[in-house]
């Protein structure tokens, strides 16, 4: 799916802004052509949950509406008119002008939908029901349940599943864009590279729709705006000679301007940037152009004081700048799709990225009983009760079809933490990671992260990934607070999986230890900033002796928010920054490593 974009023959409208907002109580029909009946305006994008002052709202679990008005300008009635979110959380039911025009079910991936036939002259209603609910159908996995109060009104909840507050709404922005009629519906854009002679072929597939043009012609243009290669047609290649390539920190990327011609006029214009690079796994390495990679970075989560989960682009290029200040190149996605901004900002940036699915919480007996899971033949109910292939196939179509052109992303996580080490694990995860390979037009590995009891022996779909990554957290989830003993347990599992996979490259997805900024102990207790350097120091050691582990990426960059509970002080503390960005003590320790570690070669 193309990015929304202006060009000669294209213009985006912005749809960003306050949007009147509205609980669903389900006591009295909402008609979505009239004005919402509340005077409460919610600003877009961005959750709602903390832009109230009124419990209530923040924790409503259900259904409730958004809707705006706007005018599309006489001038732009003649071109197709597109419609565009870039997310809905978690489920979306758009009207315009009264009638439902497009329905969509999961949070964290754009859709889009064809207005010309709904809009009225003048002021156009747009109005959106969402839903935040999760279930056991949807991803992330929520445990659902519903109950009547005293009035016989339903009272629904949702408990996530999974460790991160279930910010809801318009997350992303919402755009509406012109195409002409005859239109560039999308570009796959799949450079060959030839590392020894520094050429890419780079292949262009082209889709349109509307009346065919006479002819598709692409220009590649570099960062300077000169035209390096041409090709024509709608399946075609171009060859750039002396090629840059997009290399981690040290980003390049050059654009394919695509334009679609009829009668000799140019019809269509669309720019897709794109990157230069190859990434494969071989022999334990993890190669990008050829050369061994060492991650070094992040488990994040879009997740800022106020807009939730909504975009926060100032946050986003912060986000970048300290990772760059501290010697970091990568982030893992965790755990969903983040937006569109924040890939092609990864893209400008040079920032290596894992992305994930929103497939967490597929896990339904959550035990610290390592052992008992290790079992041989152990089996929870967990692929009996989740029915969340659909929606799994779905996500990782649209995940693919968004970001297939994308160089900063070099490896797709197909799920966090799934129920891997039980019975009927291999039969839910073989046709996704099919899926998986055939849509993905650059190939690009595929990984699953893994919790802390799928072993080397109880891991069930092991085969499945080129890249083990692995959450681990020893020293905190287990053997708190015992560092020694924590490093024995360590070396002695990343030992095994290197021993039993020598061909795979092996990564820690997560390891991390929350942390009271300010707390400080001369004992080196848990949850003090002395605690949290500790536990890195020893992490780091070990990780060192392991030939196959390309990579650390910590649990987690920020502290950030999560549902109340008592193992969480307003929110998860494993953050190496605060929720507002400021550093822990640790942070000093880990730019030191990190900058004195490269980016490629550090495993040789
Ligand atoms: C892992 C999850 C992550 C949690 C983290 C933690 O993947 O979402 O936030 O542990 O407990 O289990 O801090």
């Amino acid at each position: 799916m193309l990015y929304p974009i202006t060009t000669d023959s294209r213009t985006v409208l912005n749809l960003d802004g306050t949007w009147k907002f509205m609980i669903d109580h389900e006591t009295t029909p909402i008609d979505p052509g009239k004005p919402l009946p509340t005077e409460t305006v919610m600003a877009v994008p961005a959750s709602f949950n903390d832009q109230t002052a009124d419990a209530e709202v923040r924790e409503h679990s259900g259904f409730f509406w958004y809707q705006r008005h706007f005018t599309i300008p006489k001038t732009l009635k003649d071109q197709r008119l597109v419609l565009r979110f870039g997310s809905a959380t978690h489920e979306a039911w758009v009207y315009l002008n009264g009638e439902e025009i497009t329905h969509h079910k999961g949070g964290f991936t754009p859709f889009e939908v064809e207005i010309n036939d709904h809009l009225i002259d003048g002021d156009n209603l747009l109005a959106v029901r969402l839903s935040n609910i999760l279930d056991f159908t949807t991803l992330p996995v929520g445990n659902y349940s519903e109950e009547k109060d005293a009035d016989g009104h339903t009272v629904r909840k949702v408990d996530e599943n999974f460790d991160f507050y279930n910010y809801a709404g318009l997350n992303r922005p919402i755009k509406i864009y012109s195409t002409p009629r005859a239109h560039i519906d999308d570009i796959t854009v799949v450079p060959n590279v030839d590392l020894k002679k520094g050429t890419a072929d780079v292949h262009l597939e082209v889709k349109t729709g509307g009346e065919k043009f006479d002819e598709i012609r692409t220009t590649i243009l570099d960062e300077s705006g000169q035209s390096v290669a041409e090709a024509t047609g709608a399946d075609a290649h171009a060859l750039i000679s002396n090629v840059h390539l997009w290399q981690p920190l040290k980003a390049y990327l050059y654009t394919a301007k695509v334009v679609g011609v009829t009668n000799g006029e140019i019809v269509d214009v669309y720019e897709e940037p794109f990157g230069v690079r190859t990434v494969e796994v071989k022999a334990g390495k993890f190669l990008i152009n050829g050369q061994p990679f060492y991650f070094k970075g992040f488990g994040k989560h879009e997740d800022t004081y106020v807009n939730g989960k909504g975009l926060n682009e100032a946050v986003n290029v912060l986000d970048i700048n300290l990772m760059k200040k501290m010697g970091a190149n990568s982030f893992r996605t965790s755990h969903y799709p983040y937006s569109d901004e924040m890939i092609r900002l990864c893209d400008r940036e040079g920032i290596v990225v894992i992305e994930e699915t929103p497939a967490v919480g597929l896990m339904l007996s959550f035990t610290f009983n390592v052992s008992e899971v290790t079992k041989d033949g152990y089996q929870d109910d967990t692929w009996e009760k989740l029915k969340t292939a659909e929606a799994h196939k779905q996500v990782i179509r649209e995940m693919i079809d968004r970001d297939k052109n994308h160089a900063c992303v070099v490896m797709w996580s197909i799920a966090n933490e799934a129920a891997n080490y039980s019975q009927g694990a291999h039969e839910y995860f073989e046709p996704l990671f099919k899926e998986a390979r055939k849509l993905d037009p650059q190939k690009r590995p595929l990984t699953y992260v893994a919790i802390m009891w799928t072993s080397p022996k109880s891991d069930k779909c092991t085969d499945l990934v080129d890249v083990i990554a692995l959450n681990r957290y020893y020293g905190w989830y287990i053997d708190n607070g015992d560092l020694k003993i924590s490093e024995q347990k360590t070396r002695d599992e990343l030992k095994e999986w290197q021993a039993k996979y020598p061909d795979k490259p092996i990564m820690y997805t997560e390891y991390g230890a929350d942390t009271m900024p300010g707390l400080h102990s001369n004992y080196d207790e848990p949850w003090s900033e002395e605690y949290q350097e500790d536990y890195y120091r020893m992490n780091s050691k070990v990780f060192d002796e392991i030939p196959n582990f390309v990579g650390e990426q910590l649990w987690n960059f920020a502290d950030f928010q999560t549902k109340f509970g008592i193992n969480r002080v307003q929110g998860n503390k494993k953050g190496i920054f605060t929720r507002g960005r400021e550093p822990k003590a640790v942070v000093r320790y880990l730019s030191k490593r990190w900058n004195s570690i490269p980016d490629f070669g550090y495993k040789k």
